[in-house]
């Protein structure tokens, strides 16, 4: 490959009118918003049994050094005085789809990333000529309606666009324009570039390679004998801000999938995993019919007694590579647990991107991420409140009391704090069941 070909620029646009969102820190940010007690405080938002593990926390708890990822036990040490909540993916969800439907007015070309994420490509709307304008009015207006606040980057590419709101978190702006580009990229330590994972910079780190600065000093040649051929390539072409794909919005479609029931329950690791293979290739071989990759792998399981349980596992980046499908859709059925007959088994792609083929190849460097699952079968159960289904951080409802969250349930004794997204902040109040028998409910949305 010639590198002067691939250090050419100039198919890229000439103006920064790629804008990348992302809400600070979720998850925690709408707990606040929907528990007013909570606001100034550090969240964890999470799984909360024995091996939970951190979906986010809130600025307050990163102060103290929790994080994404980490151990639920390990965060709450770093941040003892930390609320710790159970994920409400309904909220979240009703939250995100207010967020991208105010994007939308910045054009039609809008690409959710993940539930909190999207670019836009504001060349295809009215505002390409006042990017810093449209985005401070943009942060402005999502602030009113949700009362989230949403950092924003832009730049001539995506890579640019993206690094520069994770430059401006929390709550921040920053327009990188085409002339500062230099300046803003050569200093950033690679390991900040969206798909260079822990080992590829590890490869760089044996280079010398530690920031972009050092990564434009390599040759091409180097670099693809230490990374590979199509690697090398990419990583070539992002040292010089060479990023040429497109915003592009992913379908209408939410999800592709097979499942199957089978004649006699099935069990046993051997019998299980091949069943796991069978219906992954049918679910592959749909995905494939319908182009493009997926982020996130659902494993549906129904056990003999007809108890319906499914888990996700979702990976960093977009992939259409089968084997990484398959091994998060074995990763998904064993986070089921799955020990008991199996009477069906499921296996169905989410997060579906039509430009997965334009991920990176060192992608799968990244630890996928796993989660209880956000759609249907999911944990809550909508109904009076017990200790045995009580999770802390969801919504009830007393008769006369009004809408709250649960704190905590011990025997028949519930720790509640009546307030919600528009009251003032509430004391908790423990109230007996058996009295004041309180409903789960689904939370409120927040309205347009
Ligand atoms: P992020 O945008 O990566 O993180 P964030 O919004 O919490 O914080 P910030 O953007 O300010 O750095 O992810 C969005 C949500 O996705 C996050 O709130 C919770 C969820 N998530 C997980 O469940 N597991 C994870 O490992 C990560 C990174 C995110
Ligand atoms: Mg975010």
């Amino acid at each position: 490959m010639d590198p002067a070909q691939l250090a050419d620029a100039s198919r890229l646009r000439t103006r920064a009118t790629v804008l990348h969102a992302d809400a600070d820190s979720f998850f925690a940010a709408v707990e606040q918003r929907d528990k007013p007690s909570l606001r100034g405080r550090p969240v964890l938002v999470g799984g909360t049994g024995p091996r939970g593990v951190v979906s986010t926390a809130s600025y307050e708890a990163r102060r103290a050094g929790a994080r994404s990822a980490m151990s639920m036990s390990r965060a709450r040490r770093l941040s003892p005085a930390a609320a710790v909540l159970f994920p409400r993916f309904e909220a979240y969800s009703a939250y995100s789809r207010l967020i991208m439907a105010t994007l939308g007015t910045l054009s039609e070309l809008v690409e959710p990333l993940s539930i909190d994420e999207a670019f836009v490509d504001l060349e295809a709307g009215p505002f390409a000529d006042d990017p810093a304008g449209a985005a401070t009015d943009v942060r402005a207006r999502i602030r009113e309606l949700t009362g989230l606040a949403v950092s924003i980057g832009i730049g001539r590419t995506k890579l640019v666009a993206k690094l520069a709101s994770d430059a401006g978190k929390p709550d921040g702006l920053l327009v990188v324009a085409p002339a500062d580009e230099d300046d803003f990229l050569l200093p950033l330590p690679v390991r900040a570039v969206p798909g260079i994972g822990p080992a590829t910079a590890a490869a760089l780190e044996r280079l010398d390679v530690r920031t972009v600065a050092d990564l434009r000093r390599q040759p091409l040649d180097i670099l693809t004998m230490t990374v590979g051929e199509s690697s090398g390539v990419n990583l070539f072409r992002l040292a010089r801000g060479i990023d040429p794909r497109p915003v592009a919005p992913s379908g209408e479609r939410k999800s592709v999938g097979a499942e199957r029931t089978f004649a006699q329950d099935i069990f046993g690791t051997d019998l299980i995993a091949a069943a796991v293979d069978r219906v992954t290739d049918e679910a592959l071989r749909r995905l494939t019919a319908h182009g493009g990759g997926a982020r996130t792998v659902v494993a549906k399981v129904r056990f003999a007694d007809f108890t319906t349980l499914t888990r996700s596992v979702t990976l960093a980046q977009p992939t259409a590579e089968p084997a990484e499908l398959r091994a998060a859709a074995h990763q998904a059925a064993r986070a089921a647990g799955i020990s008991d007959s199996v009477r069906l088994l499921g296996v169905s792609f989410h997060n579906l991107s039509a430009h997965a083929q334009l991920t990176l190849p060192w992608d799968d460097e990244a630890d996928p991420i796993v989660l209880d699952d956000p759609a249907a079968d999911g944990p809550v159960a909508f109904g009076l409140l017990t200790e045995e289904n009580a999770r802390p951080g969801l919504d009830i409802e007393h008769d006369t009391l009004g809408r709250g969250w649960v704190v905590h349930v011990r025997g028949r004794e519930a720790t509640v704090r009546f307030e919600s997204v528009d009251t003032p902040p509430a004391r908790s109040q423990v109230l007996d069941l058996d009295a004041d028998p309180l409903r789960l409910v689904p939370p409120l949305h927040p309205e347009m």
